[in-house]
């Protein structure tokens, strides 16, 4: 059988991902707006993880400015009915802004939305509000969730809110900012006890410096990269944008692979290892695997990134 992305999704098909995060979002959809903005000011009021204000990549928070202040001028009740017309998906001037920010932006929206609430300058989820028993439920689930995955449901939930949740899905059409990269001489070499692949090697030093032109180079043409619980992201320029507007800031903490040879010349690598967002700093940090199919050229054919189960699964390299 010939080698193909679907083929590639499943080397390592024993990995045990923390699936638990894709089941609490889609309970989460199905509780009312209500229940939903209650509970992620619960979650995030009550969970004791701070969230670091200034994470980098932020850009284009003046546009963000502008509706905060709009907001803030607004009756608590229009306030109120404004969080929930984003996060019900309305059709309204500031949910079609909203859905064409970057992710960042998105998230330091909320963020600045939340300080603004502690302060009593937007209206807090009202005193005595009392969630349906399915909204306790999910967020008894939610707290028990370890720090990372806990991040995770709470990122996905505010990535899609606003008018036309898919907009933001689609890399391959729109080009997202550039930064600028770590210098030369700023920049650790990565090791990974059990790893000497320079193709994956150079992709994490290259992450790492928010170097994307080079990381996408490593890539095959028509390679793909699968994030965590989503599709596959195929093609360089598509991938190139995707991390652009994904990966700034992020630091990926491999610690041990293992490596062997797969159908047709190709090459299959797991790592395991951390990620940090800057959104959490050292604070929080996420249990990952990379699973990389090399080609015979050692370019990068396909990469998935998994969000792992539990701490124990780092340790799990079985050749599978
Ligand atoms: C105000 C409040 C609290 C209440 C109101 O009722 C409603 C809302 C929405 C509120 C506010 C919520 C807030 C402030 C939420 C903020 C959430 C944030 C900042 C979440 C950030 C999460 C970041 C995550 C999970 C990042 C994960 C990154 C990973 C796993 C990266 C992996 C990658 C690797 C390792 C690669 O090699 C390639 C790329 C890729 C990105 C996939």
């Amino acid at each position: 059988m010939a080698v193909s992305i679907q083929s590639a999704q499943s080397i390592f098909s024993n990995t045990e991902i923390a699936s638990v995060v894709p089941s609490t979002t889609d309970a989460f959809y199905k509780l009312s707006v209500e229940d939903q903005l209650a509970l992620l000011w619960y979650a995030y009021t009550e969970m004791g993880i701070s969230i670091t204000a200034a994470a980098p990549g932020v850009a284009s928070m003046a546009l963000v400015e502008g509706i905060l202040s709009e907001i803030k001028q607004m009756s608590a009740a229009a306030q109120s009915k404004t969080m929930f017309d984003l996060a019900s998906n309305a059709d309204t001037t500031i949910g079609r802004i909203y859905t064409s920010l970057r992710v960042n932006t998105k998230l330091g929206f909320w963020y600045e939305l939340g300080q603004l609430m502690k302060q009593g300058l937007v209206a807090p989820i009202p005193a005595g509000y009392q969630m349906s028993p399915e909204a306790t439920a999910v967020l008894e689930t939610i707290k028990k969730l370890d720090p990372g995955q806990q991040i995770t449901v709470l990122r996905n939930t505010v990535v899609h809110m606003g008018y036309d949740p898919d907009f933001s899905q689609e890399y391959g059409k729109r080009s997202a900012p550039r930064s600028t990269p770590t210098a030369p001489d700023q920049r650790v070499k990565t090791q990974i006890e059990g790893i000497s692949e320079q193709t994956v090697l150079s992709y994490i030093d290259n992450m790492n410096a928010f170097d994307f032109t080079p990381a996408v180079a490593l890539f095959a043409e028509e390679g793909a990269l699968q994030p965590p619980f989503q599709k596959p992201i195929v093609g360089r320029e598509a991938i190139l944008n995707y991390m652009r507007e994904e990966c700034i800031g992020l630091k990926m903490m491999p610690q041990q692979g293992v490596s062997e040879p797969a159908e047709d010349g190709y090459r299959q690598v797991k790592v395991t290892g951390k990620v940090e967002t800057p959104w959490f700093g050292s604070n929080v940090g996420m249990n990952i695997a990379w699973r990389f199919l090399l080609d015979p050229q050692g370019q990068i054919f396909f990469v998935a990134i998994d969000l792992l189960a539990s701490p124990k699964e780092l340790l799990n390299l079985i050749r599978k």
